[in-house]
């Protein structure tokens, strides 16, 4: 597989926390991830038909309706949506920032949003509170390659994020800064934080990877009968423990054959389960795994059993 990611993009990451980088994905992955969402969220018309408007937000908050239509993997619909977060080049991607082969996926979510249906409005803020119980580490690599992925074109008028680099916020706005959502100085900060922004106004396929250090906020959707689709999914480095969001087996009422049925083993180790050739793996391992996913395709991991030499079970 070809890198869609140059040295320059993983440098940019590293050094100024964030960059978009237009059509990422193809038009045809798009195209299927598209109408996973249909599937999964209803028609964008419907969906529109239905709008009970929410009232206005005051400024500082989070409204809570922002957050109604945001979905975790794995979805009821085809391995599109469910591995797009998982797509060999955007996990190459994220090796290379974080500086190993040895990824883990700790979030991936699906968000498709309306106009209308919330004030999209947010102030700026890092995510790195709900990412870690302590601090960001100073170490990028020790943090998380975040990525807000767009399925639809992202005008100024469709929600898209704005971000300011950490060069620009780094004089006047620490990380924690972001513990504050009232009083003269973050009103200050906010305003100075609103000059300094950038957009990531870009087409179908285009990706925002970021840190949880950087400042950044969602705007609101002010085009007619507009929405907007996104898939955001969050790398760290495997067994880095200070970072985490979804613990996947708490999730395990949803569908993971469809993950399962279609994921290669390094997708599936990017959710933790082991390598072809890891020790974990025995013929009742195997068997046992078989039997909560039966068409998930063992055959690697057997291959790998089979050229070990035999262990005592
Ligand atoms: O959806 C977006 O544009 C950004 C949302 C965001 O930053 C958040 O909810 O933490
Ligand atoms: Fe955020």
């Amino acid at each position: 597989m070809q890198d869609r990611h140059t040295p320059e993009h993983v440098e940019a990451w590293r050094r100024e926390g964030a960059l978009v980088i237009p059509n990422f994905f193809t038009p045809q992955e798009v195209a299927t991830v598209v109408a996973d969402f249909r599937q999964v969220f209803g028609e964008p018309e419907a969906a529109q038909e239905a709008l009970v408007r929410p009232p206005a937000q005051g400024p500082g908050t989070f409204h809570p309706s922002q957050f109604k239509t945001i979905e975790s993997v794995p979805l009821d619909c085809s391995p599109a949506l469910n591995l797009i977060g998982l797509h060999p080049a955007l996990v190459a991607y994220a090796r290379a920032c974080l500086g190993t082969d040895d990824v883990h996926l700790y979030q991936c979510q699906a968000w498709a949003k309306y106009t209308g249906a919330a004030d999209y409005n947010q102030p700026f803020h890092c995510d790195y509170v709900n990412h870690t119980l302590t601090a960001p580490s100073q170490d990028e690599r020790l943090n998380s390659f975040t990525v807000i992925c767009y399925f639809t074109d992202v005008t100024e008028a469709h929600g898209p994020t704005h971000y300011v680099v950490r060069p620009d916020s780094d004089p006047f706005a620490p990380p924690e800064a972001t513990l504050a959502y009232a009083g003269e100085a973050y009103e200050e900060r906010q305003r100075r934080l609103g000059e300094l922004a950038r957009t990531t106004a870009a087409p179908a396929g285009s990706i925002f990877p970021y840190g949880i250090d950087v400042y950044h906020r969602g705007t609101n959707l002010t085009a007619p009968r507009g929405h907007r689709y996104t898939v955001t999914a969050c790398f760290k480095r495997a067994r880095n423990d200070a970072i985490a969001f979804t613990a996947w087996a708490f999730h395990h009422l949803k569908p993971w054959a469809r993950i399962f049925d279609h994921a290669s083993p390094e997708q599936l180790a990017c959710f933790g389960v082991p390598r072809p050739g890891d020790p974990f793996w025995t013929e009742t391992t195997l068997a046992r795994t078989q039997a909560r996913y039966p068409k998930w395709n063992a055959a690697p991991y057997r291959a790998a059993l089979a050229a070990q030499p035999v262990a005592a079970e």
